[in-house]
């Protein structure tokens, strides 16, 4: 079975890992956007048409499950792109880790791009799962990109400014933008002693394995992997193919 996971960039590699671990002979097809990424500061009609166009490829190659790996473009668009997929695969999207860090009774800051920062959507996760306690949001500009760069020093930059913008009293951070476990020892060494770092990864890939066709059946094997990145197939890497991205969806501005 084969599961396709979408992203601006490598935010997906925390889902995809976990994937790997839980259900090693799945095939996985990993769809980057670096042609539009960042998605955090992108429109909604921009993040829609890019999550059709790499759904679309997805489907191309028989994917069984549409994950999108990506708070942004799950806050954004995952009720219109569940609207056009789903019956057909289902669509597994990805939201902040609020309930966990709530549940354990934690004083909650929750790390993540503007766009997620600024959604309805965001807000009503923090109304549902928040028990009612405050929650501080902290928006990252540039590090998602800084990530996808490998900029370290952009990355410092952005990180130890979310974290001085974090309130000393806040014990739980919650990683609310999927490219951020990948830089999870940097935050936390910026954090206060004792804070602990909450990410949706594993949630979201043992949701895909609830969620897929059949039962995934442990034969010993392990599945493949397939990197399609938009743009033009002369400009990437030998091992990535290209995959188109259309502008159906695009209405204009934010
Ligand atoms: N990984 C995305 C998220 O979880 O929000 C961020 C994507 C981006 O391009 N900024």
């Amino acid at each position: 079975m084969k599961v396709a996971l979408i992203d601006s960039g490598l935010g997906l590699l925390s889902t995809a890992g976990w994937l790997r671990h839980l259900a090693p002979e799945l095939d996985l097809l990993l769809l980057m956007d670096p042609d539009g990424a960042p998605w955090g500061s992108q429109s909604t009609p921009f993040i829609t048409d890019r999550l059709f166009s790499a759904a679309r490829s997805a489907l191309k190659q028989d994917a069984d499950a549409i994950v999108v790996p990506c708070n942004t473009a799950t806050v954004t668009a995952i009720d219109v792109l569940r609207g056009e997929f789903e019956p057909g695969v289902p669509v597994i999207g990805t939201v902040p880790a609020v309930k966990p860090a709530a549940a354990a009774g934690r004083s909650i800051a929750v790390w993540a791009t503007v766009r997620t920062t600024e959604s309805s959507y965001q807000a009503r996760l923090i109304a549902d799962f928040a028990n009612g306690k405050p929650v501080e949001q902290i928006a990252c500009p540039g590090l998602a990109e800084a990530i996808d760069h490998g900029d370290v020093d952009a990355a410092s930059k952005a990180i130890d400014d979310a974290a001085s913008r974090t309130p000393s009293h806040c014990d739980a951070v919650v990683l609310g933008c999927t490219h951020y476990p990948l830089v999870a020892p940097e935050i936390l060494r910026r954090l206060r002693a004792g804070a602990t770092l909450y990410d949706s990864a594993e949630a979201v890939a043992r949701q895909t394995l609830r969620r897929l066709p059949q039962p995934v059946v442990s034969d010993g094997t392990v599945g493949g992997v397939d990197v399609m990145l938009s743009g033009r197939a002369g400009d990437l890497p030998a091992s990535a193919h290209a995959y188109p991205v259309g502008r159906s969806l695009a209405t204009g501005g934010r």
